[in-house]
């Protein structure tokens, strides 16, 4: 389970790549070049990159809007985000849809995502069921916000998949912002990971700024699910360090908060982590680097020179007319594994919890109500 050398070097990469991507596509944006909203997940890259890189690549997502780096480590390039990004017909919805709403239910195993927060959560309960009831051993994660944690369908999904045992890992994005309310006005928690004993399910919590804690407790998450003694709840405690997207300048955010978790950097931190444990060499980095600009460069250039899609194609998809090939692949009869019996089979009369991770790995340091805070 302990993470090698390259694989060290490969989490740096996804995490700089998630931030440069975003920064050009950010360039991008003013530019008028960018067909739809830019969503920033600047501060939240060891998140989505910790925990995608902690699945295997049978398993499935579906990523909310700050979950790019998750949408690079499930082996999207960033020609096909600069491409869909700028609505051109070669990217992977042909242009017919504007940046993050696409997916692949065939090789990439990535569900698009839904626009109305929470609404994943019993979607993907149903993936990792349907993947139980094929006789495959397949795990589904998705991503809710501080915010989106408290829509009526997270609960009912999260009970729905406790009640169902489903192989579900959902990681609470805690990044202190809904929009503009902060966590106080959300809900009243000191930690998020507390909704999960609702539902008798374990919760708990990680730095969220901290890449190689992230992924070793999705790891153990994932471990737990393929065991049936799913789902799980993960609260990563970071923090949204730009606006709700692109056309909110955040004033409401105070300037001290900002201050205190861009200390926190995720990246600046892991580079530090990374010399420290002698890890990598100055050469290793900037090779990394060096790729990572030939790749947005190539990338760019590619999606500024492609056509947007031809007119006639608007019509195209709008209703299925054959062109879809989602069938249910029945392995085996589905008699046997009807709710109910199939449920049985999981069931010891115990709740399962994940193993006590080390005290150093869990975040302590979030204060619980950030907004009530005395200024410094
Ligand atoms: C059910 C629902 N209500 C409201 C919205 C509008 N909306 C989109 S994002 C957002 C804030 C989400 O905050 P949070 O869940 O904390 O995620 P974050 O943006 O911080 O990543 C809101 C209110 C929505 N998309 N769906
Ligand atoms: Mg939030």
């Amino acid at each position: 389970m302990a993470l090698s050398r390259q694989q060290h070097l490969e989490l740096y990469y996804w995490m700089q790549l998630n931030r440069k991507l975003e920064d050009l596509l950010t360039v991008m944006f003013r530019q008028n070049k960018v067909v739809g909203g830019v969503y920033s997940s600047l501060g939240q890259e060891a998140t989505s990159v910790g925990t995608a890189y902690a699945l295997e690549k049978r398993d499935w997502i579906a990523p909310m809007i700050r979950n790019l780096g998750a949408v690079l480590v499930k082996g999207y390039r960033p020609r096909d985000i600069l491409m869909q990004y700028t609505a051109k017909s070669g990217s992977p919805t042909g242009g017919k849809d504007g940046t993050a709403h696409f997916g692949d239910l065939h090789e990439k195993r990535m569900v698009s995502p839904i626009s109305m927060l929470g609404d994943l959560i019993p979607v993907m309960a149903g993936i990792g069921l349907g993947a139980r009831y094929l006789g495959r051993n397949e795990v589904a994660l998705t991503w809710i916000g501080d915010g989106g944690s408290s829509t009526g369908v997270f609960h009912e999904g999260l009970n729905f998949a406790a009640v169902q045992r489903a192989p579900l890992v959902l990681v609470l994005e805690n990044n202190q912002w809904a929009y503009s309310t902060p966590n106080y006005l959300q809900a009243r928690l000191t930690d998020f990971a507390d909704r999960a004993k609702a539902y008798g399910i374990p919760g708990v919590i990680v730095d969220g700024n901290d890449v190689v804690a992230v992924y070793e407790i999705t790891k153990q998450a994932v471990e737990q699910c393929r065991h049936g003694d799913g789902p799980v709840l993960i609260e990563s405690k970071t923090f949204r360090r730009k606006g709700h997207a692109q056309h909110d300048p955040a004033a409401y955010v105070p300037k001290w908060m900002l201050k205190e978790w861009e200390a926190k950097d995720p990246i600046a931190r892991y580079e530090k982590y990374l010399t420290a444990k002698k890890l990598w060499t100055e050469k290793e980095k900037n090779d990394i680097l060096a790729r990572i600009d030939r790749e947005l460069k190539e990338g760019q250039a590619e999606a500024e020179a492609s056509p947007l899609p031809p007119a006639e194609r608007a019509a195209e998809g709008v209703y299925c007319d054959g062109c879809h090939e989602i069938r249910a692949e029945w392995k085996r009869s589905p008699k046997p594994v009807k709710p109910g019996k199939n449920t049985a089979q999981w069931f010891d009369g115990k709740t399962p919890a994940l193993k006590p991770v080390a005290k150093s790995k869990v975040a302590a340091a979030v204060s619980s109500n950030p907004g009530r805070r005395k200024k410094k």
